[in-house]
């Protein structure tokens, strides 16, 4: 994942989770989910949101998840992107350990089991579920999921809604009156 030349990214230092520079922080449970939640990445840096990223685990690495999570607020991270696929546990359980908004995503390979843990948290764990979304419909849930994130930031962030606004009014120049040539 370190070959991408994001402006305004860097990947997380779980050995270290020190103060960070990044707002926006998107885990995911696996290296296989990459491909799934690099549009996500790609919006966040479009629109020049400060963000981290990296691989957490709810079943293999479960202590990495519950050290980011508990720190997250400390950290400075204001809105949290999961992801994950399976049994998807990874959303449901950082919703769970911290107070920061978490968004979860399914990657489509496996958006049939993940969408349940997602859509029935218990009272008390809120978590937004984004959808999931093949590359065939522009990965959705993961492009949501930045563009809610940014709407959650940007509603106290007067330069960040001028740029969502300029952002979605582009989105809407690009489709076209008619279905013909
Ligand atoms: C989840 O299990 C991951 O989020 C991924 O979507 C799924 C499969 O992971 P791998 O077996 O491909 O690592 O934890």
């Amino acid at each position: 994942m370190h070959e991408l030349a994001y402006k305004h990214a860097h990947e997380i230092d779980f050995d270290r989770l020190s103060p960070t520079p990044g707002i926006v922080g998107v885990i995911m449970g696996s290296r296989s989910d990459w491909p799934y939640m690099r549009p996500c990445c790609d919006v966040l840096d479009q629109l020049a949101v400060p963000f981290e990223y990296g691989i957490v685990s709810a079943h293999r690495t479960h202590k990495r998840m519950e050290r980011y999570a508990e720190s997250a607020l400390h950290r400075e991270i204001d809105v949290i992107i999961a992801c994950a696929g399976g049994s998807a546990h990874l959303p449901g359980m950082v919703a769970s350990m911290t107070l920061a908004p978490v968004l979860g995503v399914a990657p489509k390979k496996s958006d049939e089991h993940a969408v349940g843990s997602m859509i029935a948290m218990p009272f008390g764990a809120p978590l937004a579920y984004m959808g999931g979304g093949s590359a065939e419909y522009k990965n959705a849930g993961a492009q949501n999921a930045a563009l809610f994130a940014i709407r959650i930031l940007a509603f106290r962030d007067g330069i960040l809604f001028k740029k969502l606004s300029e952002w979605v009014s582009a989105q809407a120049k690009d489709v076209p009156y008619t279905c013909h040539d």
